[in-house]
């Protein structure tokens, strides 16, 4: 009896203690191909088989045990990169065997359009047809055609009740408010990855409404967000209001089923810089549309002008959300996106206005503003947006100064990654798991992109590979964190249609949060080691909510990726 309990566990608690965590995507025939196998005890080497399990085409030996630094995790990697032939296989390590994967060419075009399509998903104030949306189609939600200035916003031109437009524009993740400070990442990031990848983009079609009218899809996706923008500006002043909101959040509901008042509030300086940004990057890449786009690009360069105007005389005017709602009726309770610091907003708003119009004035700024030590972009660090548009656009001019900025942080990835339990860039320290963990790898994975872009050194896209493989799954979770994706799928984020709509699957195509030792949202959670802190449940905002701006990084690295195979 004793003997069939032993028995009993070791085939139970093998299969519940250990995994094998891998992109469970795809590969590239002649990419790196790695897996991790989870807590094995007494096995050394590991097979591939054909999906049919018929045959076994690969034999390889599992790397030495590494001890994860983010969790109690011991690790082993199975490398079969020299294995190179297309098809559908599965990996077997002892008792462990992997769900189906594909080895093929283009085998991230689904995942990395998808990423990119969820953008129509989220548009506000538009129905979603179904021959667009397929089973998600819906009824149009908030259509902002009769927004009210908020007493912290009013002017005497617009006082406080004056009734705006401000239709359109993304909803910016799980919820359905609509934040310029998001967007000034989201957009930057969107749009980088075009200017990047032109004659990529250009044959990437989404099947939207505008699909077809001669603009790349990412481009009509971007202009759809970026008429929303202009709508954010105080004509009067030139200042951006900092978010349309509700005064708090909706319920788990569809898009326009709560008819709760929407309000513009308070213009600050890290809005309207990052919407000098955004404008003076459109203006780049939308005056080749004017065809299409008639105006636009001319629209974006005055309201960049103006915008930076009111930015010259308000420097430094924080959101303080707490600090507003002392003074003014109703309280805003949505999200704050407030950011004290602006040196990264003006150095990226500078740069952006410096190479679109080569206008000197712009120069002299972005020399002000040099950081010792550069971080990630995020969406209240944008510095880095500024250093990747210099070096891709100023080639002559500061790019020699900038590259190292590049390069040294890329190289620290390198170095890092033989140490990392899963042999990938995420998790080179603790604090990448932060509340949208996910973005965190992605720009890791971006900034890996620059450095490839600089050099043509293979070794920065390898490295950007295991990011990509971290986010589909050779992660500590094991999860494929793009709805719609992998064997084993994100199914309940935190995002208001995906809950609320009656379809079992999710809205295809987005970014969970990530991993978030955080755990703001004080949900149940297995694991609270940082890399494993991560629960598929629709109450968790803090590790499983979808958001624009990580979005944008995984649609700028899975896309990379793909033009660049
Ligand atoms: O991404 C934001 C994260 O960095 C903050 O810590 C968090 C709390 O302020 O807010 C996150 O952004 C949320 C925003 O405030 C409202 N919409 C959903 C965003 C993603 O969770």
């Amino acid at each position: 009896m004793k003997n069939i309990a032993t028995l009993f566990c070791l085939l139970i608690c093998t299969i519940s203690f250990g995994q094998i965590a891998m992109n469970q995507v795809g590969f590239y025939p002649k990419a790196p191909k790695q897996a991790i196998v989870e807590n094995v005890i007494g096995i050394t080497g590991f097979s591939i088989v054909t999906g049919d399990k018929g045959k076994v085409v690969y034999r390889g030996k599992l790397g030495e045990p590494k001890q994860s630094k983010n969790s109690s995790l011991t690790t082993r990697m199975a490398d079969f990169s020299s294995f190179e032939t297309s098809g559908t296989y599965r990996l077997v390590a002892g008792s462990y065997e992997s769900a189906p994967f594909i080895i093929a060419v283009n085998v991230h075009e689904p995942v990395a359009k998808a990423l990119l399509k969820s953008y129509y998903y989220t548009r506000a104030s538009m129905p979603l047809y179904e021959q667009y949306a397929g089973k998600w189609s819906r009824p149009a939600g908030h259509p902002d055609t009769a927004v009210l200035i908020h007493p912290s916003a009013a002017t005497g031109q617009r006082p406080s009740g004056t009734v705006i437009r401000s239709p359109g524009g993304w909803y910016d993740a799980g919820d359905y408010n609509k934040y310029i400070v998001n967007c000034g990442i989201t957009m930057g990031t969107l749009l980088s990855a075009y200017e990047d990848f032109p004659q990529y983009f250009a044959r990437l079609g989404l099947n939207i409404p505008e699909s077809g009218n001669g603009v790349p899809d990412i481009l009509n996706e971007t202009a759809y967000n970026l008429r929303w923008m202009l709508t954010m500006q105080d004509p009067g002043d030139g200042g951006v209001y900092h978010k349309c909101t509700n005064a708090s959040f909706d319920g788990m509901v569809m898009p326009g089923v709560t008819k709760a008042p929407r309000y513009v509030v308070q213009k600050g300086t890290a809005a309207t810089l990052g919407f000098v940004a955004v404008m003076a990057q459109s203006v780049r890449v939308y005056k080749a549309f004017s065809s299409v786009y008639p105006g636009l690009a001319d629209s974006c360069l005055l309201a960049a002008w103006k915008a930076w105007q009111w930015a010259q005389h308000n420097p430094s005017v924080e959101y303080n959300q707490d600090g507003m709602n002392k003074r003014y009726q109703p309280a805003i309770t949505t999200g704050a996106y407030g950011d004290r610091r602006f040196g990264d907003e003006w150095f990226w708003a500078a740069s952006e206005m410096y190479v679109t119009t080569s206008e000197p004035v712009y120069k002299t700024v972005v020399s002000e503003y040099t950081i010792d030590r550069p971080s990630l972009p995020s969406w209240g660090d944008v510095y880095m947006l500024g250093v990747y548009t210099l070096l891709r656009k100023d080639t002559k001019n500061m790019a020699n100064q900038l590259r190292p900025v590049v390069i040294q942080m890329a190289d620290r990835y390198l170095e890092n990654i033989s140490g990392n339990a899963f042999g990938v860039v995420m998790g080179e320290q603790r604090s990448d798991f932060v509340w949208g963990s996910n973005g965190v790898a992605a720009n890791q994975g971006i900034l890996l992109i620059q450095a490839y872009l600089l050099t043509k050194d293979k070794k920065y896209l390898g490295a950007a590979l295991t990011n990509v493989d971290y986010l589909l799954g050779r992660n500590a979770t094991g999860y494929c964190f793009v709805t719609g994706f992998g064997a084993r799928q994100v199914m309940h984020p935190h995002h208001r249609p995906s809950e609320a709509d009656g379809i079992a699957d999710p809205v295809p195509g987005l970014l969970a949060g990530g991993p978030n030792p955080g755990m703001q949202d004080k949900c149940q959670y297995e694991y609270t080691d940082p890399e494993r802190t991560y629960t598929d449940n629709v109450c968790s905002y803090a590790s499983n909510e979808t958001a624009i701006n990580w979005n944008a990084a995984a649609v700028y690295l899975l896309n990379a990726i793909e033009a660049l195979e």
